[in-house]
């Protein structure tokens, strides 16, 4: 979808956004379910980049320590507690610039995949940086979905990290595609971004080539010692408004409502929930910050009558279209 497109549906009286966005959701997703998603940080803190919201960052004296890669049996026993709870995605986050085949600790992450796999869940990861070679095992050991957020706008960007660039988050993302791999990709609202910041990085999602299969879209939370410590929280109407534009264009795609559910009411999140939203992560803990209590969740998806959705580990990734790019270059 186009930028001028979004922003049309963006400016739109609130109601009148969230009516289409609905239509749209009951047409693409009519069984009123929701994806439940655990996430288990494999590999906390020590992260040589300078992502300014997060506090695994090495730069920034956040409090978090940097550990070493989590061994793969207490994993396997996270993702069973994780299946046994209802949830159906496990997903495993490492705070690394990027992996490379041929180390010791990628051959471990393989070796883990392929037991995590095995249990019959779908299996995302989030490890930074990909190349082909990489994207490939990762895709034969078992990876149903990528992680990798493209956060903001290209022209934000550079003001949030200065690591790595825009274009390298492309890259890694055009490597999942070229693997096979199904794309989560999404981004943050609350770096400082303007509503056209946001609406360019939809625009992009929206056009990659196979679409992704999950959009997240976290609420920053302000980690103590980051730079975006202090910064302003985002209205509720916007992440809603977000979520909706989201939804309107890339209608196939589960939209996860991810960071930041603490500091939405429950009335906040079924309106997340109503513009679009049908997938949230599931478990007391994100990574390293906290999360609604389980309880607390089911509690609240019972009230809106949502049930769970069942896993689907085989789940094929979409066709690539060869004739156009996959991700956009050069943006
Ligand atoms: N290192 C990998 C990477 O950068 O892709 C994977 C882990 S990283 C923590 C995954 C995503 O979490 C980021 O791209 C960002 O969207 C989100 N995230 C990190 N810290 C956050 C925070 N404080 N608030 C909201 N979202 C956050
Ligand atoms: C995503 O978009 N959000 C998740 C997941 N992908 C890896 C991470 C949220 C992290 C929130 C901050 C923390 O726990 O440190
Ligand atoms: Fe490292 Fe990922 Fe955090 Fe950036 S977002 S500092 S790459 S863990």
């Amino acid at each position: 979808m186009k930028f001028q497109e979004l922003k049309s549906l963006y400016e739109l009286p609130f109601f009148e956004l969230i009516s289409e966005s609905r239509k749209v959701h009951e047409v693409n997703w009519p069984k009123n379910e929701i994806q439940l998603c655990t996430l288990l940080s494999i590999k906390t803190g020590g992260c040589s980049e300078d992502c300014s919201y997060c506090a695994q960052s090495a730069r920034y004296k956040s409090g978090v320590d940097a550990e070493r890669l989590m061994p793969k049996c207490d994993i396997l026993e996270r993702a069973q507690a994780a299946r046994k709870n209802g949830s159906t995605r496990f997903c495993m986050g490492a705070a690394w610039k990027g992996v490379r085949s041929g180390t010791k600790r990628f051959e471990e992450v393989l070796d883990i995949v392929r037991g995590v796999s095995e249990l019959g869940m779908e299996v995302c990861t989030t490890l930074g940086e990909l190349g082909p070679e990489e994207a490939k095992k990762l895709k034969e050991a078992g990876v149903t979905a990528y992680n990798h957020n493209i956060d903001t706008s290209p022209e934000h960007y550079p003001n949030i990290v200065s690591t790595h660039t825009f274009e390298d988050r492309l890259q890694t993302i055009r490597n999942v595609q070229d693997a096979g791999m199904s794309v989560c990709s999404g981004g943050i609202l609350g770096l400082g971004e303007t509503v056209d910041d946001r609406l360019k990085m939809i625009e992009i999602l929206s056009n990659f080539n196979p679409p992704p299969e999950s959009i997240p879209i976290n609420k920053l939370m302000p980690m103590p010692g980051t730079p975006l410590a202090g910064a302003d929280p985002v209205d509720t109407f916007d992440v809603a408004r977000t979520i909706a534009c989201a939804r309107i264009s890339v209608p196939k795609a589960k939209i996860r409502l991810s960071a930041g559910r603490t500091a939405l009411s429950e009335e906040a999140q079924a309106l997340c929930f109503f513009a679009g939203a049908n997938s949230i992560f599931y478990g007391d803990k994100l990574l390293t910050a906290n999360n609604p209590q389980t309880t607390q969740d089911l509690k609240l998806l019972n009230k809106l009558g949502i049930s769970p959705q069942s896993p689907n580990p085989k789940m094929k990734s979409p066709k690539v279209n060869s004739e156009i790019p996959l991700a956009p270059q050069g943006v």
